[in-house]
């Protein structure tokens, strides 16, 4: 009797992890950024901690922005890792698109459980809407991230807009993403970009992890050209 109230006991409990687990949760701060002297730009992103996590900019890639910023604020600053280069939205629509993360056309997860995405921006005071965007222009369910996740770089903007304000970071994984039907995605989803639903949003940087150095990317296909031109 002992052993089967146990073994009950101990299937609950595997039950619950499994579920916890799908049901992502991992939104939160940056802990720390490696990224120059403030004060002084360029802040050049070297590397991003999350609590026990780090990742270097060897195995981090930026994607493609589009959307409507303000004058002089280009939405493609938040596509180079210098953080203090932001995109002002001002209030403008549509929504802030990141696609071909790493030049690829869809991304996966490659780090477990780890982090997969950050997110900088000017202020720590604005509202983060994530969704997916899967496959064949189909946008998963909006999650609204809340601003007292932003966590301070130990940098401020020095620039036009946003002068002084504190730079901040949160990091998210796939897991916290959902489909179209409001489901969780996994480790194994593949989406093709992310699509933040933030009017007011002033983007200094969004960077993805991505399993091999993105120079090893970049020689690959070039050797991949050459013998292309050499056929
Ligand atoms: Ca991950
Ligand atoms: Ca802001």
């Amino acid at each position: 009797m002992k052993a089967r109230v146990l073994c009950t006991a101990t299937a609950t409990v595997a039950l619950w992890l499994l579920f916890s687990r799908a049901s992502g949760g991992a939104v939160g701060p940056i802990t720390s950024v490696e990224a120059g002297s403030n004060g002084s730009p360029p802040y050049l992103l070297e590397s991003i901690t999350v609590g026990e996590y780090s990742v270097t900019t060897t195995f981090l890639a930026t994607g493609r922005s589009s959307g409507e910023t303000g004058p002089s604020s280009p939405i493609t600053h938040a596509d180079d890792f210098d953080l203090n280069t932001i995109a002002s939205k001002l209030g403008t629509r549509p929504a802030w698109t990141v696609t071909m993360i790493g030049g690829r056309k869809t991304w996966t997860d490659s780090n477990g459980d780890n982090p997969d995405f950050f997110v900088f921006e000017a202020g720590m005071n604005d509202n983060l809407v994530i969704r997916a965007i899967l496959g064949g222009h189909t946008l998963g369910r909006p999650v609204a991230i809340d601003p007292s996740n932003w966590g301070y770089t130990g940098l401020d903007h020095i620039g036009f807009y946003n002068w002084g304000q504190p730079i901040g970071g949160i990091s998210f994984t796939i897991t916290d993403l959902l489909d179209q039907d409001g489901l969780h995605l996994t480790n194994d989803s593949v989406i093709e970009g992310i699509l933040f639903d933030s009017p007011t949003l002033d983007p200094a940087l969004f960077a993805a992890v991505i399993p091999e150095p993105a120079t090893i990317l970049l020689l690959g296909l070039g050797g991949w050209l050459t013998l292309g031109r050499r056929r």
